[in-house]
């Protein structure tokens, strides 16, 4: 079944059978359908803090250990997740026309992992699994997609964990003296390590720290009528980031040089964009005029990233824009097409 309106996927068709250099801009939507939070909106919580307020290095300056367990929970979802059928018809779309390059906002690794030709992938804001030192004098950098978690002390704390934690307070509440348990559920929480049979129920588990089931679960079942799980009941997020665990830096990812902090090579507010790939595109730009840019599960709120689709439509480029909601800053009006719905069912038909 479609999910684009006949009149314009004709017309879309059309003009990408003409089209020669083309340019898609990706944001977080384009991993929605694989299971990760986009930023902003419903999905965009950590426990009880927002994902933007994290991804600045202010923050990572002032609170390393929260910022870390934040990253090395995204590192976890991610190679969990795998690509959806839009990273697969993007990359294919590349493989077809090697005058198509993908400018990518996304840090997961998923349309790597989707086998998108890397020369035609431009990575904006850095990749989850990249490391590097924070020593002003010291280089250090490493590719690691394999280490979950990166350092002990960031394994995700199991499900049980939290459910002793909890029953622990509601203990607390009735009886007075309980302190031992409580820390000993805190000190549980702390030295738990993520282990192979665990990795279904940590994902579940993903879900209700991120605020996706966590923030709504008893709203959402109340509205699907559902009976709610008692277990699932009890984890509230604001007791569950009562519990983000200090850690000292000695826990933390170190450098293997310098023993310096190491950091998810992930660009944060503030900095700038690896000058190569700026470099690149801004020449790419240039070179000629364009033909389209498809602007895919992004809010375009973020600079440069949100620029490009300025500069493509000043080369002479039309715009499609494919996104779930209608109220993006590329709206239906500035668009040549707007092609509203997941990513995942849009992207390969319209380019099929
Ligand atoms: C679906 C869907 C489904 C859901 N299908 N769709 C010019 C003007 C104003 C400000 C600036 C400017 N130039 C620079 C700035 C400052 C700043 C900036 O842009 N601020 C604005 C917020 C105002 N930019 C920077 O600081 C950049 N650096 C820089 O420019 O350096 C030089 C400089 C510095 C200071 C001043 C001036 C110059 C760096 C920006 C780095 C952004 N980093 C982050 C974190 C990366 C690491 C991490 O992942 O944690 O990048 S922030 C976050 O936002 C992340 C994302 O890549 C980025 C964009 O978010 P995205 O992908 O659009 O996600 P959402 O959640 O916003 O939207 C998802 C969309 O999908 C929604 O529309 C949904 O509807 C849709 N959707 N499900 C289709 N299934
Ligand atoms: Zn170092």
């Amino acid at each position: 079944r479609s999910v684009v309106a006949p009149a314009d996927l004709e017309s879309f068709r059309e003009h990408l059978k003409k089209c020669r250099r083309v340019v898609a801009l990706v944001g977080a939507g384009l991993s929605a359908a694989s299971g990760l939070p986009t930023f902003r909106g419903a999905g965009g919580l950590w426990r009880t803090h927002e994902a933007t307020d994290l991804a600045t290095p202010e923050a990572f300056e002032s609170n390393p250990d929260l910022v870390w367990q934040f990253y090395s929970f995204r590192r976890h979802m991610a190679l969990k997740a795998a690509p959806n059928k839009a990273h697969f018809a993007l990359a294919e779309l590349a493989r077809k026309n090697k005058d198509f390059i993908t400018l990518s906002q996304n840090v997961d690794g998923l349309s790597q992992r989707a086998e998108h030709p890397s020369e035609q992938l431009h990575l904006l804001h850095g990749s989850l699994f990249n490391i590097k030192c924070t020593s002003f004098y010291c280089n250090y950098t490493r590719n690691d997609d394999f280490t979950d978690p990166i350092v002990p002390a960031l394994a995700i704390p199991k499900k049980s964990s939290f459910a002793k934690i909890d029953s622990g307070k509601k203990q607390e509440k009735k009886k007075e003296g309980m302190e031992g348990e409580k820390r000993d559920a805190e000190k549980e929480t702390k030295e738990t390590l993520a282990d192979e049979d665990e990795v279904a129920s940590q994902k579940d588990e993903a879900e209700d720290t991120l605020g996706k089931k966590g923030v709504t679960t008893k709203d959402q079942t109340k509205e699907e009528g559902k009976q709610e799980d008692e277990s699932d009941d009890e984890i509230d997020i604001s007791d569950i980031s009562n519990h983000i665990p200090n850690l000292s830096a000695d826990e933390l990812p170190q450098c293997p040089e310098c023993k310096g902090l190491l950091r998810p090579g992930v660009v944060w507010f503030g900095e700038s964009l690896p000058t190569a790939t700026l470099e690149y595109v801004d020449k790419w730009i240039e070179s000629g005029p364009i033909d389209l840019i498809l602007v895919i599960g992004t809010s375009s709120q973020v600079y440069p990233a949100a620029g490009y689709v300025d500069e493509a439509r000043e080369k002479g480029a039309r715009v499609a824009v494919i996104n779930m909601e209608p109220y993006s800053p590329v709206t239906l009006s500035e668009s040549d097409w707007f092609f509203q719905g997941d990513a995942s069912l849009v992207i390969p038909e319209i380019l099929e």
